[in-house]
């Protein structure tokens, strides 16, 4: 069988991944993930619902601030359209090989701009009809896509807080035609992030506006999505930082509290990113706890940043400690609905062969796999919630359940704190990291 859509085969020598399990020594194996194994009642690929990134895996090229492209794409074509099929071709050869059932893009991953907005929609919906008619042939999805309204030097000042109208228009001319070509495509969710949307200076900016912009543009995509039949969900994915120097949507709960503050909290979500929670120095799992707690939690950017490198290294994900304690989050949570764990992630500059992109995938998807299954038996064993319940359970009964229901004043509070008697109790953190330890050690 040929697991590639065109006629050209682009990842030659390496057929579809299987599973072999930990005893394999065959690089191109996975060893933890088993698409089709049952972990609490749903298989793997159902909890995980793993999407490759296309602007990482397909166009970006390994140029850093200090160096130019280091990796040659066998699809390359110097005519730009036929470069986006041809590119498309090798993509859904990819997800077919490596077994993503979904995938995620920017409108300028798939399609060139051209000299003009015109050509830009035209481009666009042709690309988009070969990007359906690939789904089609392979059934892989379309878990989200989005508008790149930050790379263009028109966006250099924001794209919807924008001081300039001119610009918050041109931007929305992208938007709008991303949810048309999402719609078209059966896209599960609609992603809006935020990189130009913040500022550098307080000296040339207005906040306040900008952020009453960002909210009414927000609101008339949401109104043109639900008007066009996108029955999915938006996502906001924060950021603290980078490009901008002060990110409007800097974490989990700044996000939370926006979307609240505008009225955007029954149609929208998070989609959280492991290096951007790690940026606005928080944990990864603290920003899927706050939006689970919210019921915010969208999906998943799955990949880690570097402990000593400050910025946004968009690493793929390997540290198990790290998946296991965010399936943890989300497996609490009742699954991730509609999202899913985008390998929002690049392989390094020089892992310049073709088979680093599996490579770093089969890690990625192992990790979270691994992480599923650990986090998976501590679930089923209550160790941790049985801990949890009993540090809380003074609140369950007598005042502390008076207290909780809301049925004590600050006076009767005081009262009962006058005759309280205190007694010591450890919080047994070094216990609980034991304990998860000879879960993940096995
Ligand atoms: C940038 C980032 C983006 C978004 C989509 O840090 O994460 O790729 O995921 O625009
Ligand atoms: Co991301």
């Amino acid at each position: 069988m040929n697991y590639f859509v065109g006629d050209q085969e682009y990842f030659k020598g390496i057929g579809k991944i299987e599973f072999e399990g930990k005893g394999s020594k065959n690089p191109l194996s996975f060893k933890y993930y088993d698409a089709k194994k049952k972990i609490a009642g749903k298989t793997m690929e159902e909890h995980l619902r793993f999407a490759t990134a296309y602007w990482h895996s397909f166009c970006a090229d390994g140029t850093d601030p200090f160096g130019s492209a280091t990796m040659v794409h066998p699809y390359h074509k110097a005519d730009p359209m036929a470069n986006a099929m041809a590119k498309a071709d090798a993509a859904f050869e990819f997800f077919t090989k490596i077994g993503t059932p979904f995938y995620c893009f920017h409108d300028a991953d798939v399609s060139p701009e051209g000299d003009s907005a015109a050509s830009y929609e035209a481009n666009f919906h042709k690309v988009s009809d070969g990007l359906l008619a690939r789904q089609k042939a392979t059934g892989v999805k379309l878990l989200w896509n989005t508008a790149n309204v930050f790379t263009h030097p028109r966006y250099m000042n924001g794209a919807a807080t924008n001081p300039d109208f001119a610009v918050v228009a041109r931007a929305a001319l992208q938007v709008k035609n991303c949810l048309d070509v999402n719609v078209k495509l059966g896209g599960q969710n609609y992603v809006f992030w935020g990189g130009r949307e913040g500022y550098m200076t307080l000296l040339n900016t207005d906040m306040k506006r900008e952020r009453e912009h960002l909210a009414r543009f927000l609101t008339m995509a949401r109104d043109y999505g639900r008007s066009i039949g996108f029955k999915g969900t938006f996502l906001i994915e924060p950021k603290p930082m980078e490009p901008t120097k002060h990110q409007y949507d800097f974490d989990a709960a700044t996000t939370i509290g926006f979307l609240k503050e505008f009225g955007l909290q029954d149609d929208f979500k998070c989609n959280i990113e492991a290096n951007h929670a790690t940026l606005a120095g928080h944990t990864f799992a603290h920003d899927l706890q706050v939006c689970s707690d919210s019921g915010m939690l969208g999906s998943v950017d799955a990949n880690q940043g570097d402990s000593q490198n400050g910025w946004d290294t968009d690493e793929f994900p390997t540290n198990v400690y790290e998946t296991t304690l965010a399936m943890l989050v989300i497996l609490r949570h009742g699954g991730l609905g509609s999202g899913g764990l985008n390998f929002d992630a690049k392989r390094r500059r020089n892992s310049t062969d073709l088979e680093d992109l599996f490579l770093a995938h089969i890690g990625g998807m192992d990790s979270f796999a691994y992480g599923l299954e650990v986090a998976s038996r501590i679930l089923e064993d209550k160790v941790l919630a049985n801990f949890v319940a009993e540090r809380y359970a003074s609140f369950d009964s007598g005042e502390g359940k008076k207290f909780a229901q809301g049925a004590m004043d600050l006076s009767s509070l005081a009262a009962y704190g006058k005759g309280a008697t205190i007694i010591q109790k450890s919080g047994k953190q070094e216990y609980l990291q034991n304990l998860l330890n000879s879960y993940l050690l096995g």
